[in-house]
């Protein structure tokens, strides 16, 4: 139990026998083609049913016998004469399934939905659930992708991930595709079976060299190993290529040579791949190159791509993380605010995107915090469809090493009501296009599994990955349910295992967030290097613009209309006025919207410090809790799992009294103003490693310094 199966492990369930006449004893194809989505369906419904009840099915096509599970699409369905009555409308990707004893149909209105429809009957059966069903399901959204931040090469280490945390790319290596792409094919079918349809495999800080004859090449094969699962490639570009890769002397979207190099790339890219998904592009972010360079808009710099894949079905997810980590300046500028940029920078451009544009909006104003507001570009859009980038790899809640569960924070946001124009508009609605009637929108997620048999470094992080692909196609998916049917497909069948993940999970975003930042100051990591352990010093006095303005007696970034920044602005009228008044603001978000003394009052009674130094022991006496409820299931979950989640959360507990002392150590230093419980500070019963007679370690000085005890820890 490497966890390379992940959720498809297909493992045997109690009294698996026992289901044997209620199962299918055949599988029909119809109309399957070898390495497309229904062939695969076929071999799926062989080797889940072979593996969860040991029973084998016969392959066939007579679709007359009984006691046969049929899949194909609906086209395929009717032309082999079938015929359901009432069958219900379809859209692209949706499914019908009806299971009748071991008669089962799964339909497809494509072949993908074949597929996904054949997933589903598996995930019922791998549950347990083996009863009579007749269910027809449509995604909510038509672009439910993942992102890749895959390096083909990087420095000295080759096909390393950005922000990844699971070990090396599956798809490059030493700056080209790899020859065995075996893990590219497991992926898609992870993906697959949560219902996601396309994968940008290359990082959005992108390389030009990804458009060499032989890596498109290679690109080609890496959709080979995902067209069985229905998985479309996607890529990254870098917005400078033509002046890298091509030679011309520009890259301005608007001039005809670069215009004709971009149409001729593209070209060439769906000769090999001709059902690519599409293309991202980051430009004009962080050092990246964009149209802006020309004085040219956000928009023409879409379009010219948006143009290209025009008449290939493709589609352009532009990026709105647009600002410019160089011209910030808080000394220089109180009203300087990075999370104004997005909405600054996409103003008055709503018209002007192609149809085939996709605009990509991370979740937050800034960046993946462990609490943001949702980002106001949302309800700006309403020509253009918005995508919403969440993010599955932990980049600022704890990398993997730290248990955070994510689903219950994307149910927040999805279900957070921008009251565009006083109506409702919850983020859901206006990502599925609903709101605003799009045809294009829906989901990015940040994925970055790596070569890891774990896929992303740690078992427990994958039910992230699967809440994702489950909340993009019907966003109403409640966490816990998520969770169990995940644990029962991951782990096991045994209810005291689904009690334990489901507690330590659900309880960990909370604890998470009382341990590193909490009422809305962002997660407090350190900004400058690898967004990993507590640093708070290093929020401000930075270009990135993630401050948090603290100074000796108070803390907060004023983002309202009248005094602040102005980003309070940027949300529709209702949404506004909650946030612009003190009043009103959630306490969870106060110090995001307000800047307030370290004595100011919650709404809770507390001092907003002593709130700090509260949660803090708070949430990480709960990470405390996770190592003995872990601990009561041993046995109960197969050793290698055990003690590859056990050495986490062990860590986990420790690492949350790293952060827990130095941020409140950090505030008392700042404020001077004591704990009232007496705590922080006043480590009596403490001895320090440094302190301990040494055998085989030495004492290392820690920078920065509130990372350790006294600045010291032991190497
Ligand atoms: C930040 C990451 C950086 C990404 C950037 C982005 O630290 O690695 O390149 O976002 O999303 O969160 O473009």
């Amino acid at each position: 139990e490497d966890g390379l199966s992940a959720w498809l492990r297909y493992a045997p369930i109690p009294h698996a026998k026992h289901y044997h006449d209620k199962l299918p004893s055949a599988v029909v194809t119809l109309n399957a083609t070898e390495g497309l989505p229904v062939y695969t369906a076929g071999e799926e419904l062989v080797d889940g049913i072979n593996g969860i009840f040991g029973k084998e099915l016969s392959v066939g096509d007579d679709c007359e016998r009984d006691s046969v599970v049929t899949v194909g699409t609906v086209a395929a369905y009717a032309k082999n004469g079938g015929c359901v009555d009432e069958l219900p409308d379809l859209i692209e990707d949706g499914y019908h399934l009806r299971i009748d004893g071991g008669n089962v149909l799964i339909l497809g209105q494509n072949e993908r939905g074949a597929l996904y429809g054949a997933f589903q009957y598996l995930a019922r059966l791998a549950q347990g659930q083996v009863t009579d069903d007749t269910l027809t399901s449509n995604p909510e959204v038509p672009v439910r992708w993942v992102n890749q931040w895959d390096n083909m090469r990087d420095g000295g280490t080759h096909g390393s991930v950005e922000r990844g945390y699971g070990g090396d790319s599956i798809f490059f290596w030493d700056g080209v595709v790899r020859e065995d792409l075996t893990r590219a094919g497991q992926y898609a079918r992870l993906l697959a079976s949560i219902g996601l349809n396309a994968v940008v495999v290359n990082n959005v800080n992108a390389n030009e060299t990804i458009l060499t004859p032989s890596n498109m090449d290679g690109l080609a094969r890496i959709a080979d190993a995902f067209r069985p699962y229905g998985i479309q490639l996607g890529l990254s570009l870098r917005f400078d290529s033509p002046q890298l890769l091509g030679d011309l002397d520009t890259f301005d979207p608007l001039d005809d040579d670069v215009v004709a190099w971009w149409q001729e790339k593209t070209d060439e890219l769906y000769r090999r791949i001709p059902d690519m998904a599409g293309y991202l592009v980051k430009a004009n972010s962080e050092g990246q190159p964009g149209p802006l360079t020309y004085n040219r808009t956000l928009a023409e710099g879409a379009n010219l791509f948006a143009h290209a894949l025009e008449p290939h079905g493709g589609i352009i997810m532009f990026r709105a993380f647009v600002y410019d980590h160089r011209s910030l300046d808080q000394d220089a500028d109180w009203k300087a605010d990075r999370a104004n940029a997005a909405v600054d920078f996409f103003e008055g451009l709503d018209p002007d995107f192609e149809d085939n544009v996709v605009i990509q909006i991370k979740y937050g104003p800034i960046d993946f915090q462990v609490r943001e507001p949702v980002s106001p570009l949302f309800a700006h859009l309403r020509e253009t469809g918005s995508a919403v980038e969440l993010q599955i790899t932990q980049e600022y809640l704890g990398q993997q090493a730290h248990l955070v569960y994510l689903a219950p924070m994307w149910r927040e946001l999805l279900d957070f009501d921008l009251r565009a124009d006083g109506e409702d508009s919850t983020l859901a609605s206006i990502v599925s296009g609903q709101r605003f009637n799009q045809k294009l929108a829906g989901y990015a997620g940040v994925v970055n599994v790596g070569h890891n048999t774990t896929w992303l470094g740690s078992h427990l992080a994958m039910s992230n990955l699967y809440a994702y692909g489950q909340l993009a196609w019907d966003s109403s998916s409640d966490p816990v349910e998520m969770l169990e049917a995940w644990t029962k497909m991951t782990f096991s069948h045994d209810q005291e295992v689904i009690d334990v993940i489901t507690k330590l999970s659900m309880e960990s975003w909370p604890a998470y967030e009382d341990y590193t930042g909490n009422l809305g100051v962002q997660t407090l990591t350190d900004i400058l290097l690898g967004h990993y352990g507590p640093n708070p010093g290093s929020q401000d006095g930075n270009p990135w613009g993630q401050w948090t303005r603290a100074d000796a007696d108070s803390i907060g970034m004023d983002r309202t209309v009248w005094n602040g920044t102005g980003f309070a602005g940027q949300y529709p009228d209702e949404v506004y006025e909650k946030y612009e008044n003190i009043e009103t603001t959630p306490d969870n978000l106060l110090l995001w919207f307000h800047h307030v003394p370290y004595t100011h009052v919650l709404k809770s009674n507390k001092t907003v410090i002593q709130h700090f130094y509260d949660a803090h022991y708070r949430g990480s006496a709960v990470a405390q809790t996770f190592v003995p409820l872990w601990e009561s299931i041993r046995g109960k979950v197969d050793e290698e799992r055990y003690e590859h989640v056990l050495y986490r959360l062990v860590y986990q507990a420790g690492h949350s009294l790293v952060w827990r002392d130095s941020v409140t150590n950090f505030y008392l230093n700042k404020s001077g103003i004591p704990d009232e419980a007496g705590r922080v500070g006043n480590y009596k019963y403490r001895i320090e490693a440094e302190d301990m007679a040494l055998d085989g370690y030495v004492p290392y000085l820690v920078d920065p310094f509130e990372a350790a005890s006294g600045s010291w820890c032991i190497v």
